[in-house]
């Protein structure tokens, strides 16, 4: 960052509207207010039940510089740790994915259970008191399968609020009873807060997703008619009148559908279940569905999808024969892993079932391209001659709720509770 601007000037001048200025996207220190504020006070959404399935399972999930132990203990409950030995600070899980009884650090076998508690030490002596040498405990969270973690002393508290609302949407799902078929990082050359808005619009979709916009509509995700185009006006009118009807049938059926839409509350979402053209029955390259075994009890095959995006590293998609999740983890100012899990029931075979090329073929070619889209926003914004350019009130009205969010969170804990945040446009 320019050492004459600080961030709190920073915050306090974003205009409304606008992309964000360059500092939020390159700046190192930028970055590390990032980690600290969003990614240590925040909800995070790091993976799915189905990730940690048998009891001992144990997912290592790294947040930044903070690794974190993602478990299933033997009576079936999350439980999560900072993966940070208590005796002199070895990591204790070093693989992605295991199996453990106890948790053993391998540098001098301190051993922990399930519940955190220090075990087992040696060499120690007598006034050693093992009690004060638990793991620290890291908050964790399944929201109808979806996990999520919390990183700070006291997590938001309307994270209850977030679950109460979206599990009807989910639970038909049964997010639970699936297993991960297949799991990809994909490293993007950009700030994360890019990644994150190219997510929440699909402007961008038409031209650069020619697998994705087989089953997508064009105006999904919050695209508003553009009221300056009779034409686009015609068209808009038309799908909106199909969203109604299948929100009406699904929802008298027994799926919730309609928007749910708190993307400005501190644990920020949206929800809402969309029409898929062609079949209407997963984003798949002939819209009909990848796996034979439909998930939960669900029997209709054309449930188009059901989005759940969140503040601040999440979306997800719930079609009635497959789940696609997708986690974003920060790697430094100009760079993040996207996390993609495809989900199919639990008893589907592959290659009986559905063939996982199919399954994931569309998402696959679909972050490439917006990981190509990604790089290219962060090459602009390192240029001297960026300047904040203004977000389309038509298309790109979810952008600046995310950017909102981030610009509210940033400036409540470095500016307090009521300071003001953003200028209007002129
Ligand atoms: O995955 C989503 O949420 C969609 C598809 C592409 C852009 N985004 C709005
Ligand atoms: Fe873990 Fe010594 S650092 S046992
Ligand atoms: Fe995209």
């Amino acid at each position: 960052m320019s050492s004459e601007i600080s961030i709190e000037a920073l915050l306090t001048r974003r205009k409304k509207g606008h992309s964000l200025e360059a500092p939020f996207y390159t700046s190192e220190e930028i970055f590390k207010l990032d980690m600290e504020i969003i990614f240590g006070r925040h909800w995070l959404h790091v993976g799915v039940e189905p990730d940690v399935a048998e009891p001992g399972d144990v997912m290592v999930v790294d947040i930044g510089k903070t690794s974190v132990i993602v478990m299933r203990d033997d009576d079936m409950e999350l439980r999560a740790y900072h993966n940070v030995c208590r005796h002199r600070g070895a990591r204790i899980i070093l693989q992605e994915k295991t199996s453990v009884g106890n948790l053993v650090c391998s540098y001098h076998q301190w051993t922990y259970g399930q519940d955190g508690e220090l075990l087992f030490a040696e060499h120690m002596g007598s006034d050693f008191d093992r009690k004060c040498r638990n793991l620290k405990k890291v908050h964790i969270r399944s929201v109808g399968g979806l996990i999520f973690i919390c990183l700070a002393e006291e997590a938001p508290e309307d994270i209850d609020r977030m679950a109460a609302a979206i599990e009807p949407y989910i639970l038909p799902h049964d997010l639970k009873n699936c297993k991960v078929a297949k799991t990809v990082d994909l490293i993007e050359k950009g700030n994360w807060k890019l990644t994150m808005e190219n997510n929440r619009e699909c402007y961008h979709c038409v031209s650069n997703h020619p697998e994705l916009t087989i089953p997508l509509f064009e105006y999904g995700f919050g695209f508003a008619p553009d009221g300056t185009n009779p034409k686009r006006m015609e068209h808009a009118a038309k799908y909106d009148a199909l969203v109604q009807s299948c929100h009406t049938s699904w929802e008298a059926a027994g799926f919730p559908s309609r928007e749910v839409e708190r993307l400005t509350d501190t644990t920020g979402f949206r929800a809402e279940r969309l029409p898929l053209d062609g079949a209407g029955e997963a984003h798949t390259k002939d819209t009909r569905s990848a796996s034979k075994k439909l998930l939960g009890s669900i029997t209709e095959r054309k449930l188009g999808a059901l989005s759940f995006w969140t503040q601040p590293n999440s979306w997800n998609h719930f079609m009635s024969d497959h789940i696609v999740t997708f986690s974003v983890f920060p790697l430094g100012p100009d760079r993040n892993l996207l996390r993609t899990r495809w989900l199919v029931h639990k008893d589907a075979v592959e290659g009986v079932d559905y063939d996982l090329n199919r399954l994931t073929e569309v998402w696959e070619a679909t972050n490439q391209q917006d990981a190509d889209l990604v790089e290219i926003s962060h090459n602009g914004a390192l240029s001297p001659a960026y300047e904040p350019g203004p977000y389309s009130p038509y298309t790109e009205p979810l952008v600046e709720k995310f950017t909102e969010w981030y610009v509210g969170r940033m400036a409540e804990h470095l500016l307090g509770k009521q300071a003001p945040v953003g200028v209007a446009a002129e």
